[in-house]
C-alpha cells in the first residue's frame, strides 16, 4: 500500500533533509550555507516539533557573530564550490568563515515566538541568547541609520531582496567595469530567467570588493560605499526586533538599556519612509534622497512594526482582490513588475507570513486570515519552492526550501 505524505509530514522531512548538523541551509545545490534570516525562520519551523533543536539553530547563527555585534549574513560553515562568491570573496572578520554584511534582523521576534510556545523550555536559551541579540541591535543602531532613523542596507543582499527594483537608481550609481572575471554558479542550479542578472551580478561583486578591501570597516565604508539605501525592510524588521526585545527584557528581568529611545527613533525612521506621492512606504537613497517609487512586499510589513496605515490597508485590499496569490514582490500595477524575476515581482511565503503576523497583532485578522489561507493554496498546490509567480502560482528557484516548509508548519498549514 502506498504511503500517503500529508504536506506537514513533507515539510518536516524538508527541514530534516536540510539540517547540516546545528543549521539548515535553505535548499541544497543553490544556497549550501547557514543564511541569517532564512535561519530564523527555519527555527520557527523546528519549533513546531523538535524545539531544542529551534535554540540550536539560533545558538549556530550567533556563534558566528562578530566581536563588534554584526551577525552576517551568511556563515560558510562548510566549504561548498557550488555557491558564489565564497568565503574567499568575501573575506569576513568574524569567529567562522562569513560574509561581511548583515541581513534583516528577525532572530530576536523569532526567538521570543518560540519562548512563548514553551516558556520552560526556553526562558535559559533566550536569556544566554538575549546579550548577543541587544549587540546586534546596537550594530545596527550604531552603523546604518540615516538621518532620520530610517535603517539602511548597505548591500542589495544585507535587504535580503537582491534584485528589488528599490535599488536600481542606487545600483546605476555604481561602476563596477573593474569587477573582473568570475564564474556565477546560482544559473547552473536553476533556470537563470528567474534570476539576477549579470548587470546585477557585477554590482553585486563590486560591493564585496569595495569592502573586503577595508575588511569590512563601517567607518570607512560609510564614505566608500556608493550604495546605502533607507530600506523598508531592514527598517521595520529592525523596529519589530527592538520591541520584541524589550519585550523579553521586561519579561526574564533582562537589562535593556536605551531601548526605549532606540524603539521612539526608528519609529520615526520607519515613518518617514511614507512616500506621499507613491502613496505607500517606499525605499529612499541615502545618498541623494531620491525615493526609488516602488510599492514592494516589504511596503507591507508596516504592521510587523507596530505602524498602522489605512492607506497600505486598502492596498492590501485591492490585492488580496486582483491578484490570484499573496502579496507579490512588487506591484503588478507598476511598470517593472515582472512576475518570474526573483525580487520584482515573484511571491515569497514567508513575507506574507511577517506582514500576517503584523496584521494580525494589530487587529486586522480578516486580512491576516485571507493572506494566511492564500499562502496555504499556493504552497499545497505548487510545493515547497523558494518562490512563485504570484499569477499562475508556478513556483520557482530552489525547490524543497527550508523557509517555505517552516512557513507551512508555524503559520500557513
Ligand atoms: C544572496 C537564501 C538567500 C535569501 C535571500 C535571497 C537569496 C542570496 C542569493 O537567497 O539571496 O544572499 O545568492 O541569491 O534573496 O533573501 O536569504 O535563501
Amino acid at each position: 500500500m502506498n504511503h500517503y505524505t500529508s504536506p506537514s509530514e513533507s515539510a518536516r522531512n524538508i527541514l530534516t533533509a536540510n539540517d547540516r548538523g546545528g543549521y539548515t541551509i535553505p535548499t541544497s545545490g543553490l544556497y549550501p550555507y547557514q543564511w541569517n534570516w532564512d535561519s530564523a525562520i527555519a527555527a520557527l519551523g523546528f519549533a513546531e516539533f523538535d524545539i531544542d533543536r529551534a535554540w540550536v539553530e539560533l545558538e549556530t547563527l550567533f556563534s558566528g557573530q562578530w566581536a563588534d555585534g554584526m551577525v552576517p549574513h551568511i556563515l560558510f560553515h562548510n566549504p561548498d564550490p557550488g555557491y558564489f562568491p565564497g568565503p574567499d570573496v568575501w573575506g569576513g572578520i568574524g569567529p567562522i568563515p562569513s560574509s561581511g554584511i548583515t541581513q534583516p534582523p528577525l532572530a530576536a521576534t523569532m526567538a521570543r515566538r518560540i519562548l512563548d510556545m514553551d516558556a520552560e523550555a526556553g526562558a535559559k536559551r533566550m536569556r544566554a541568547l538575549f546579550p548577543a541579540m541587544l549587540a546586534w541591535h546596537r550594530w545596527i543602531m550604531k552603523w546604518r541609520l540615516d538621518d532620520y532613523g530610517a535603517v539602511c542596507t548597505t548591500h542589495p543582499w544585507e535587504a535580503g531582496r537582491d534584485n528589488a527594483p528599490d535599488w536600481d537608481s542606487a545600483m546605476a550609481g555604481i561602476d563596477a567595469s573593474d569587477v573582473g572575471e568570475y564564474q556565477r554558479r546560482d544559473t547552473s542550479h536553476v533556470n537563470s530567467d528567474d534570476r539576477p542578472t549579470k548587470y546585477d551580478y557585477d554590482r553585486y561583486i563590486k560591493l564585496v570588493q569595495i569592502g573586503r578591501e577595508v575588511r569590512w570597516d563601517q567607518q570607512k565604508l560609510l564614505t566608500l560605499n556608493p550604495f546605502r539605501v533607507a530600506d523598508p525592510t531592514m527598517s521595520f524588521t529592525t523596529l519589530r526586533a527592538a520591541r520584541d526585545l524589550l519585550a523579553i527584557s521586561a519579561q526574564l528581568g533582562l537589562e535593556a538599556d536605551g531601548l526605549h529611545a532606540d524603539i521612539a527613533r526608528l519609529d520615526a525612521g520607519a515613518q518617514s519612509l511614507w512616500n506621499d506621492t507613491l502613496d505607500a512606504f517606499d525605499a529612499r537613497d541615502a545618498h541623494s534622497g531620491e525615493w526609488a517609487q516602488s510599492v514592494s512586499n516589504a511596503s507591507y510589513l508596516c504592521w510587523y512594526a507596530g505602524i498602522e496605515s489605512p492607506q497600505m490597508l486598502e492596498r492590501l485590499k485591492s490585492i488580496l482582490t486582483t491578484v490570484p496569490h499573496p502579496i507579490p514582490s512588487y506591484d503588478p500595477n507598476l511598470p517593472k513588475f515582472d512576475e518570474r524575476r526573483y525580487w520584482r515581482g515573484p511571491t515569497w511565503a514567508f513575507m506574507n507570513m511577517l506582514a500576517g503576523f503584523g496584521l494580525a497583532g494589530m487587529g486586522h485578522g480578516v486580512e491576516a486570515e485571507a493572506l494566511r489561507l492564500k499562502t496555504a493554496r499556493l504552497i499545497a498546490g505548487h510545493g515547497f519552492a523558494e518562490y512563485f509567480d504570484p499569477i499562475t502560482g508556478g513556483p520557482a528557484g530552489g525547490n524543497s526550501f527550508t523557509w517555505t516548509a517552516a512557513v507551512w508548519l508555524h503559520w500557513a498549514g
